[in-house]
């Protein structure tokens, strides 16, 4: 299986492939608001919501029979650091929301994640092949403190709109903002316009 090389998203925002403001880093920090949640696969469940045909409860051997794709993707951190070139093994939004089979009166989507973590995106932002549940890091599984065991990625947007050990998706009829939208984080993100924080 190939990887897809969704390197050149920035393209779409007419922008360089560092967004500005931003330095390029080897490194991957690691950036959590609490601790690393525990992962027991017995217990975990993965769970889709809200203006849906059909909600969706996903154990984790069952989230494993999902079809998935390798991408290499760049990583932008609103705190100024952007990483290139992480190859990440997952199943793609579009999949899932069509599992679900998504209302038409849907517009949003909120993630949530086992340590209370939230972030919401339009639903035209999710329904991107790059928006990727992922379960593979540079072919190994996803280290945990970066997420693991499933976590979310968003190369078009500031990382934190990417929900680490995510747990669930609901779909909203309404816009709503998640845990940093609500506390001056930018609620659209685009790198390419450094959309870092909320105006007030
Ligand atoms: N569940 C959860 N997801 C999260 C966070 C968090 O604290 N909890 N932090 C966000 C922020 S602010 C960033 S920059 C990225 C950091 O991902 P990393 O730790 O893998 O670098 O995860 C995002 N997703
Ligand atoms: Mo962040």
């Amino acid at each position: 299986m190939g990887v897809r090389d969704v390197t050149d998203v920035h393209e779409e925002f007419d922008g360089e492939r560092l967004p500005p403001g931003q330095r390029k880093t080897e490194r991957f920090p690691v950036l959590s608001l609490k601790d690393t949640p525990d992962f027991d696969r017995d217990d975990w469940e993965f769970t889709v919501r809200g203006a849906v045909e059909e909600e969706l409860t996903f154990s984790w051997d069952e989230f494993q029979e999902l079809p998935t794709e390798t991408q290499r993707q760049d990583f932008h951190c609103v705190t100024g650091w952007s990483r290139f070139d992480n190859e990440f093994r997952g199943v793609t939004f579009p999949e899932i929301a069509e599992r679900a089979g998504v209302e038409d009166d849907a517009v949003h989507v909120m993630f949530g994640a086992m340590d209370g973590y939230s972030t919401n995106l339009p639903l035209e932002e999710c329904m991107r092949r790059e928006v990727l549940f992922v379960l593979d890091f540079d072919g190994d599984p996803l280290p945990s403190d970066h997420g693991g065991p499933l976590r979310v990625v968003t190369p078009h947007k500031y990382a934190y709109k990417g929900a680490k050990w995510v747990d669930g998706v609901t779909f909203l009829t309404e816009a709503e903002r998640g845990y940093w939208e609500k506390r001056g984080y930018s609620n659209t993100a685009n790198p390419w316009n450094e959309e870092r924080y909320t105006t007030l």
